[in-house]
């Protein structure tokens, strides 16, 4: 990749000393970057320019690049323990659509985001039917999260949600949807509400290439558009909506070239470096934070296992999963399974660091073993959780207390 030229302006910007003095040191410019919203997206131009912050990731410290590996290792071992369990224990109750070999997109994305403060301050993620990457990526606890698979009672959300609503709003993890569609308009809603607020929060949709079918996706994106909202919709374009290719419900190739009927910025993306996806989703935002307004960043990527999973499964059967991506090949080519297995987000992420030496190969390892170690504890105390009563199943679903009657409209 080469070095952005400098825009006449920025130049004209620099040469005159309007607003702004550049920090001599990169770290001193990280500094000066914990301000927040315009001055954030100024800065940025000015880094950009200066070749501070490339296709590398340089902004992000050595500590950070290691939580991007350990994440991604957190979740494909999440998913690979959820697996097993599925394929040996008859008792367990759980089911996945499994996130495995996407790992590399949610966790580019979280890394742009803020994810602590509540829903008032944190920015807001809202998931889909797949969304224990994204989950995991925001910072959900995933002991909670093990045992809301489960329909545990001390589950992230007592029980009710099981995999497919899943939520926790303290990190800003707004919630999984089961339905196609619907959740990209409570999103925008939701920047809207953020805008009004006049909070500097930016909202986060994950949806699958199967939403570009959907009259959500436009709407989402238009009002997005016409309001200038602080929206980013990250398309994880794995290549299926079930087992059919996306080509049967869409025109193009890139997705992404939807965003210019809207007039936002559209990227394209390899959902498969994390470094990449970290890189296109800081960009939007903090052009979101800074009021500049939505992007659509499509991550081409690809999902190892079959489109879901259920405990009795068998390896390799279509309509349950695969445990081997190699025996889900009924609705995909081989070749394509090996071609895309061969681009492991978890290798490219290892790989990267290594090379760069952020990591060693022991240092790796010791994730790795760290991350398998950790989620079997997760699901083993997830098995120890009480289930739920029926007595119970009411409970949390209408709000408590007297609502005094009134008119309506
Ligand atoms: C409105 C609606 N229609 C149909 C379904 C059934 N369904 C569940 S997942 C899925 C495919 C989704 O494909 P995509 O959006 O590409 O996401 P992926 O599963 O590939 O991650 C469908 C059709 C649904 N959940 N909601």
């Amino acid at each position: 990749m080469t070095m952005q030229s400098k825009t006449p302006s920025e130049t004209q910007d620099r040469e005159e000393g309007r607003g702004w003095t550049l920090p001599t040191s990169r770290r001193g410019f990280l500094a000066a970057l914990a301000g927040a919203g315009a001055a954030i997206s100024l800065g940025s131009k000015v880094a950009w320019a200066n070749g501070e912050i490339g296709f590398w990731a340089k902004d992000l410290t050595n500590e950070q690049l290691i939580h991007l590996y350990t994440t991604i290792q957190r979740i494909r071992w999440f998913e690979r323990t959820c697996v097993d369990k599925m394929l040996t224990e008859p008792g367990y109750r759980g089911y996945n659509h499994f996130y495995v070999g996407q790992e590399a997109v949610a966790t580019g994305v979280s890394a742009a985001l803020k994810n602590t403060g509540g829903v008032m301050e944190a920015d807001l993620v809202y998931s889909t039917h797949r969304p224990s990457g994204h989950a995991i990526a925001k910072g959900v606890e995933v002991k909670k999260m093990a045992a809301e698979y489960e329909f545990r009672a001390t589950g992230l959300n007592k029980g009710y949600a099981g995999e497919m609503h899943i939520a926790d709003k303290s990190v800003g993890f707004m919630g999984a949807d089961g339905m196609i569609g619907p959740g990209y308009v409570i999103a925008t809603g939701s920047a809207f509400a953020i805008r009004a607020r006049g909070s500097k929060q930016v909202v986060v949709n994950y949806g699958g290439d199967g939403t570009y079918a959907t009259p959500h996706f436009h709407s989402a994106l238009n009002n997005a558009a016409l309001l200038n909202l602080p929206f980013i919709y990250v398309l994880e374009n794995n290549l299926y909506h079930q087992y059919a290719h996306y080509s049967y419900s869409c025109p193009m190739k890139d997705i992404a070239i939807a965003a210019k009927t809207y007039g936002i910025p559209g990227v394209v993306v390899d959902g498969q470096d994390v470094i990449q996806v970290y890189n296109a989703a800081k960009q939007a935002v903090e052009r979101a934070r800074a009021g500049e307004g939505p992007t659509l960043i499509e991550a081409k990527t690809y999902r190892y296992y079959n489109h879901w999973g259920a405990p009795g499964a068998k390896p390799g059967e279509l309509g349950a999963f695969g445990y081997d991506p190699l025996a889900i090949t009924s609705f995909r080519p081989e070749r394509e399974v090996r071609a895309w297995m061969a681009r492991d987000p978890v290798d490219i992420s290892r790989n990267t660091l290594i090379h760069w030496g952020v990591l060693d190969r022991a240092k790796a390892d010791e994730i790795e073993t760290a991350a398998r170690a950790e989620m079997v504890e997760a699901f083993a105390w997830a098995d120890k959780q009480p289930l739920g009563k029926p007595e119970d199943g009411l409970k949390h679903v209408f709000v408590e207390g007297t609502v005094l009657p009134r008119q309506f409209g």
